[in-house]
């Protein structure tokens, strides 16, 4: 995804991750329950053409409802995403930890999670897409996990989910957790 398409997703971002689900233990949780709308949660987009994100319903990780990312036209692009972008102002200086329930519903497909920590003057600070450990189709549902620090100096976390080589994949219970500081 080209710098561009990010720095306008911040844009739309900023308000919109207060739609998340409230809970204590986490900083932020999606958990796409009680969602009507074949769109995504406030704050979230699938910016990839040839890419539409609808809502499954029946047997989830995590109650009922979770999310998917389906490939409409082949071709228009390599892998398709489900992201959103996080103010860092909270967290930074700290670790966090991202954990969602993610799968591949296509053969051929990996399922990847993905967080990136964005530094001011456009310096990249930690990012890790589960490259070493994509998720397969025969996987089936698999809670992943990606945790890392946040430069102090941290504008934004951007987050997301990924189907690699043009397929779907679904989606369930994302959640935030701050950790303290490493020093
Ligand atoms: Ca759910």
């Amino acid at each position: 995804m080209s710098p561009r398409i990010f720095g306008c997703f911040a844009l739309i971002v900023l308000a919109g991750c207060a739609q998340m689900a409230a809970d204590p233990k986490y900083y932020r949780r999606v958990d796409f329950e009680n969602l009507t709308e074949n769109r995504p949660p406030r704050g979230w987009g699938v910016p990839t053409p040839g890419f539409e994100f609808s809502l499954g319903q029946g047997k989830a990780p995590q109650g009922q409802g979770y999310a998917r990312l389906t490939m409409k036209n082949a071709g228009q692009a390599p892998f398709g995403n489900f992201m959103t972008m996080i103010p860092a102002k909270d967290f930074a200086g700290k670790r966090v930890r991202l954990t969602a329930w993610i799968r591949s519903d296509t053969p051929n497909t990996y399922a990847q999670m993905w967080l990136r920590v964005d530094r001011i003057d456009g310096l990249r600070g930690f990012f890790d897409n589960m490259q070493d450990r994509p998720v397969k189709h025969s996987d089936g549902w698999v809670e992943a996990v990606i945790e890392g620090p946040v430069d102090t100096d941290a504008t934004f976390v951007a987050i997301g989910v990924m189907a690699i080589s043009a397929g779907d994949v679904s989606i369930d219970d994302l959640r935030i957790v701050i950790l303290e500081s490493e020093n």
